[in-house]
């Protein structure tokens, strides 16, 4: 845990989030800003700073089941009609909190490219 990312203080449980789905490895809660009508966090509890934390180790099963974790919830909630997931990296790639999470978004059409 970083006694100073606001998503670690979440997952402790000392900063209050609706928590969509959890196992021991891996946390869902719903964005507290959602830009679609279903939008959550896919995170590992443990703490990453993001993507980047994984670039000698792609291969980490960390990220595969955190991908499944994370698509298992998309396509619940795009319901048959798909979804968008989107790891923001780095201040140029729009990361905002430095805990490696997934946005899943789901429940609209999404256009492309992105802003
Ligand atoms: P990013 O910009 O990719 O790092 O995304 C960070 C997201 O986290 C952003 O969509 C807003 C969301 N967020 C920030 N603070 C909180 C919070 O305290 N609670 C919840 N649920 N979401 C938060």
């Amino acid at each position: 845990m970083d006694p100073n990312c606001i998503f670690c203080k979440i997952i402790a449980g000392e900063i209050p989030a609706t928590v969509i789905d959890r196992d021991k490895d891996f946390i869902a809660i719903a964005d507290v800003n959602p830009q679609a009508p279903t939008h959550l966090l896919v995170m590992p509890i443990k703490h990453y700073p993001n993507l980047n934390a994984f670039i000698d180790v792609l291969s980490n099963t960390v990220i595969a089941r955190l991908f499944a974790f994370a698509a298992h919830l998309g396509a619940s909630a795009g319901k048959g009609a798909g979804y968008r997931i989107v790891i923001n990296t780095g201040p140029n790639g729009g990361q905002s909190v430095d805990h490696l999470h997934i946005h899943v978004l789901a429940g609209r059409h999404m256009s492309w490219p992105p802003g």
